[in-house]
């Protein structure tokens, strides 16, 4: 691998892919010995999956990320029964997992509306408790975004992602010279000398218009979600969707993905980043590839070469730049 850090980088990390929890539920209302009352029971603290949310908004939201239900209120003369103490709603994104802090699942959170409780609240004092209450459950919680892999492969279609996944590792996805080849996501796992283990989603491509749900649409771009790092993969002599829509060159991709990733979640662009540029072995692709290296580097310079709103409010920058060319059996770093 040649042309390592070329390009140099924004601070990574804003990306929460999970958060650590205060939760206690509410405590349960006095009862009353005198009259047989019975306390309220405390509220109950709620984990429920609501689109459109992040763990970073929650975090943002909440900084001190402590959450306690309402107490049951105590028996008394005018109301025997004490009221129930109030719920709380953490509203969390679908694809989370709920943990305790050692880990074990408490549940999973798979779908707009789906709940997992996290802490009940106490019973109330009544006549088997010797009309004392009980407090609510008190503990810490993790919420984690359930990752599909640890690198997504983030490409225009025919970019060549699955050409090189089926490269560095055993997986066999699909290829073709054809646009939308890959239908869903296929993970292939790269293992290092030292057993190391990385895993690679190959997804399917990505169009202008995907943040409206154009071609795969959101369903990519939730996979995207669920990565730790991103993969562009460009063609270095660019794409061409059809004869009525235009050519952009491996520049211009690169900001159209980057554009898309913004206009669907800007928060996708906190997370590391790599380019690899493909098809570096057809011909004159050298003098694309200066070019393309000179325009990431100034890329404020080359705004200019797309409508206005085509172009991302900021630029993504990469960890690493690295050409790839295809030889007679498989494919190399360009060196
Ligand atoms: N010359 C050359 N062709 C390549 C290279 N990598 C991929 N291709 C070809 O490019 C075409 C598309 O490759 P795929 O791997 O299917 O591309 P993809 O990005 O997965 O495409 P979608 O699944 O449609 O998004 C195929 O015909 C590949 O053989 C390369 O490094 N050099
Ligand atoms: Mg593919």
């Amino acid at each position: 691998m040649v042309w390592s850090s070329r390009i140099c980088y924004r601070k990574y990390g804003n990306f929460v892919d999970n958060l650590r929890l205060y939760v206690r539920g509410g405590s349960g209302g006095m009862g009353l010995p005198r009259l047989g009352g019975q306390g309220g029971k405390g509220g109950n603290i709620w984990v429920t999956a609501k689109d459109g949310i992040t763990l970073k908004k929650i975090k943002d939201k909440y900084p001190h990320k402590r959450f306690v239900a309402g107490a049951g209120a105590n028996s008394s003369i005018r109301a025997l029964n004490g009221g129930s103490g109030e719920d709380v709603a953490i509203f969390a994104p679908p694809g989370i997992v709920v943990t305790t802090d050692e880990g074990a699942v408490i549940g999973e959170l798979n779908a707009e509306g789906e709940k997992v409780l996290v802490a009940q609240g106490g019973h109330g004092g009544s006549h088997g408790s010797g009309f004392l209450p009980s407090k609510g459950k008190a503990w810490h919680v993790r919420l984690d975004l359930k990752l599909i892999a640890d690198v997504g492969l983030v490409g225009f279609p025919n970019a060549g992602k699955s050409s090189l996944l089926s490269t560095i590792s055993h997986a066999k996805p699909q290829i073709a010279n054809y646009p939308f080849t890959t239908l869903r996501p296929e993970i292939g796992k790269v293992m290092y000398d030292d057993y190391r283990q990385v895993s690679v989603a190959d997804l399917p491509g990505l169009i202008e218009g995907a943040h409206m749900n154009k071609g795969m649409g959101h369903k990519f771009l939730k996979h995207v979600e669920r990565t730790k790092q991103l993969m562009f993969v460009v063609d270095i002599c660019g794409f061409q969707l059809s004869s009525k829509t235009p050519f952009r060159s491996a520049f211009q991709t690169v900001q159209l993905l980057t554009k898309e990733l913004e206009l669907y979640k800007e928060e996708l662009l906190s997370k590391p980043a790599l380019l690899v540029v493909n098809k570096m072995d057809l011909p004159e692709t050298e003098l694309l590839l200066q070019q393309l290296l000179e325009q990431l580097e100034n890329q404020d310079d080359y705004k200019g070469l797309l409508p206005e709103e085509l172009v991302p409010k900021s630029s993504l920058r990469f960890k690493h730049v690295v050409p790839i060319l295809r030889r007679n059996r498989g494919w190399e770093w360009k060196s």
